[in-house]
């Protein structure tokens, strides 16, 4: 018998604990998820799954399903250039949630990011969503029964918030909200397919992984806290010419023009900021990148948020990897 986890969509295994699905075989016959999940769920204990994604398998099977739709989920803290290429993969009717806009102080108006994201990605139905504040969430299932979508495949990168979206559409259809979540990588592992009612499947996926993400260079206890839970506050640095603002031992930039600029962070506030002369030696040993920016540009550090420059400047980044580094025309 093939039973899988409710959690993570694995089939249960008791051969190998290494592998994904494993639970112990005294209790396979009565379990609803595999070790792992299980952990998760009860103690908050994450362990890495060893497992590689064939995601290009998972694009093609989708592409294949007539009937599918696909609903493209877009973390509002990570929106990169690699998503519009990873959206064009999909040949299936589209439809784009930016998740989290809880995290986004509330004063930012949705309009400008939407108009951002379909002038990236050609696509016309986009909308923020919060699953944590029920944002918008039962406009948009609305928006699909009216459209006759009859199975919706969710998918997007990794953390972006698949699983959580499918438990709040689970409790509020009273159904179990019974998908494991969590912000480290790799959370759901294969298809987990929920039958909302005779006319609505909804099938959750694997989060597609970025190499060049954040969650690939820090180790988990440190990645759990990296992330905010709720509401940022902004934090806005004034830094002069030969000053530096810092963060954790994670992010260094320094202003190396000659005018004064403001950083503004889109990023957890609760990490440690310090506004350092650039002469103090902090993080100087981490792999780094001079830019020279215009006006109004976003220094996106991948996995982490982003940090809005308001004036045409030079800066240097230091950080984890310069491949976390992209710079964009501000979103906001
Ligand atoms: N603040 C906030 N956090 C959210 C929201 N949705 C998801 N999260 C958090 O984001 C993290 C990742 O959520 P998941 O639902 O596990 O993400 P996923 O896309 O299923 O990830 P994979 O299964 O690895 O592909 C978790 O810590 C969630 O609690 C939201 O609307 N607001
Ligand atoms: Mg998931």
């Amino acid at each position: 018998m093939n039973k899988k986890c409710i959690g993570c969509g694995s089939t249960l295994q008791s051969i190998n604990i290494s592998k994904e699905g494993f639970v112990k075989s005294s209790v396979i016959d009565n379990a609803d998820y595999c070790e792992r999940c299980f952990k998760i769920k009860h103690y908050g204990e994450y362990s890495v799954l060893d497992k590689k994604i064939d995601f290009q398998g998972l694009i093609r099977n989708i592409n294949s399903d007539s009937l599918a739709s696909i609903v493209f989920l877009i973390d509002v803290l990570n929106i990169n250039e690699n998503i519009k290429s990873y959206i064009n993969k999909f040949k299936n009717k589209k439809y784009i949630l930016i998740t989290k806009r809880d995290i986004l102080p509330k004063s930012l108006k949705d309009k400008k990011i939407i108009e951002y994201i379909k002038n990236q990605t050609n696509a016309q139905d986009v909308m923020f969503i919060s699953s944590v504040k029920n944002y918008n969430i039962d406009e948009f299932l609305n928006k699909i029964e009216k459209d006759n979508v009859r199975r919706l495949y969710i998918v997007g990168f990794t953390n972006s918030g698949k699983s959580t979206f499918i438990n709040h559409i689970l409790s509020s259809k009273s159904m179990k909200p019974v998908v494991t979540t969590s912000n480290i990588p790799n959370t759901t592992a294969n298809y987990i397919t929920i039958k909302i009612n005779p006319k609505l499947t909804i099938v959750d996926t694997p989060g597609f992984i970025d190499k060049n993400a954040i969650y690939n260079f820090l180790d988990y206890n440190k990645l759990i806290k990296l992330y905010p839970k709720k509401e940022i506050r902004v934090k806005t640095f004034q830094v002069r010419p030969n000053y530096s603002v810092v963060v954790n031992d994670i992010l260094r930039i320094d202003n190396i023009s000659n005018k004064t600029n403001s950083f503004s962070f889109y990023m957890n506030d609760k990490l440690r900021y310090e506004k350092v002369k650039i002469k103090n030696d902090k993080l100087k040993t981490l792999p780094n990148l001079e830019k020279t920016l215009e006006e109004k540009t976003d220094v996106l550090i991948n996995g982490l948020g982003f940090i809005r420059i308001t004036k045409e400047s030079q800066i240097k980044i230091y950080t984890l990897d310069t491949n976390l580094i992209e710079i964009r025309k501000s979103m906001i």
